[in-house]
C-alpha cells in the first residue's frame, strides 16, 4: 500500500533529481514521511524515471543493489533492491569523474551481465541466467547518496534510486563458459595502486547470477520481463570505498580484466 499522494510522489522525485544534479545532500525521506513504505520508495524511483526520461535521458540498463552481506552491512540495510542506470551515469574505462558532481561518491567492484535473451519469472535458477546471458563485463559502480551523512533506510534509498551515480566496464566481453565460474572468480579493488577491498563472484548471493534471477523475480511481480540485450549490475562484492580528488579507482577481475576511474 502506498501511504503518498501522486502530488507527494512527483515533488519527493524533484527533489531526489535535483539534490543529483546540484550534488546537495537533503534529508532523508523517512524523517519528513515516517511512513513511507517499499512501494513509496518504488514509485519515487519510477516518478524520477520519468523526470528524466521527459528531459531527455534514457535507461540504459539496471541494477540489483544489497546483494552481498559486506553491502548489507555496511548500510544496514537487510534486502536486497533494484532500479534504473541512465545514459549519462556510463563513463569510459579509465574514465574521470570530478567528485564535485557528487555529495559524497563511493566506489563499488561489481560483475556485470548483459543479457541474449529475455528473462522472466519468479524462480529462476543461476543455469537460467547463464544460458540467458550474452557476456559478462567487470564494473566499477559510483554510487552517491542523496541523502545527509549518506545514511537512509531501505524505503528511501529505493526512493533515490539505489544511490546509483556513474559506472564503468571493462573493455573485453567474457562468455559464460564452464571454464568461468563466477562464483569463485576472484576480485580486488585497489585504491592509489593498493588493495583496499576484496572478495569473491560468490560474496554477491553465493552467485552472482542470482542476482539477476532475483530482479527476474522483481519484475514477474509487475508481470514484467528484463528485455533481451539489457545490461545490469549484479551488485557491489565488497563495501563501496569513500573517493577523494585526486584518487584513482581500479577493479581487478580475475578472468575478466580490469577496469578503473580517475577522480579529480
Ligand atoms: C545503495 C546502493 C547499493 C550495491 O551494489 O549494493 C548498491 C548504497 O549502498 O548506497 O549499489
Ligand atoms: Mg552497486
Amino acid at each position: 500500500m502506498s501511504t503518498l499522494t501522486t502530488t507527494n510522489i512527483r515533488n519527493i522525485a524533484a527533489k531526489l533529481d535535483a539534490a543529483e544534479l546540484t550534488a546537495t545532500a537533503i534529508p532523508m525521506l523517512t524523517e519528513e514521511f515516517p511512513r513511507l513504505g517499499m512501494e513509496d520508495g518504488y514509485a519515487v524511483q519510477d516518478a524520477i524515471k520519468a523526470i528524466k526520461t521527459e528531459r531527455g535521458n534514457s535507461v540504459v540498463g539496471l541494477k540489483m543493489g544489497f546483494t552481498s552481506l559486506a553491502k548489507m552491512r555496511q548500510m544496514n540495510c537487510d534486502s536486497p533492491i533494484r532500479a534504473n542506470l541512465f545514459d549519462y551515469f556510463a563513463l569510459p574505462d579509465d574514465g574521470e569523474f570530478p567528485v564535485s558532481q557528487a555529495c559524497h561518491p563511493r566506489v563499488e567492484a561489481e560483475i556485470a551481465f548483459v543479457l541474449k535473451k529475455a528473462l522472466r519469472g519468479p524462480n529462476l535458477t543461476v543455469d537460467d541466467v547463464l544460458a540467458a546471458t550474452d557476456f559478462v563485463v567487470p564494473a566499477l559502480e559510483i554510487i552517491d547518496s542523496r541523502y545527509q551523512d549518506f545514511k537512509f533506510d531501505l524505503p528511501s534509498v529505493v526512493a533515490d534510486n539505489a544511490s546509483s551515480c556513474r559506472f564503468v566496464v571493462g573493455s573485453q566481453p567474457m562468455p559464460v563458459t564452464d571454464k568461468i565460474d563466477l562464483s569463485t572468480l576472484g576480485v580486488a579493488l585497489r585504491k592509489n595502486g593498493h588493495i583496499v577491498e576484496m572478495g569473491a563472484g560468490a560474496a554477491v548471493l553465493n552467485h552472482p547470477a542470482r542476482a539477476i534471477a532475483m530482479l527476474a523475480a522483481m519484475l514477474a511481480e509487475k508481470d514484467e520481463a528484463i528485455p533481451a540485450g539489457t545490461f545490469i549490475l549484479s551488485g557491489g562484492i565488497t563495501a563501496a570505498v569513500a573517493v577523494q580528488p585526486g584518487d584513482y579507482i581500479q577493479g581487478d577481475f580475475q578472468y575478466l580484466g580490469t577496469t578503473g576511474i580517475r577522480f579529480n
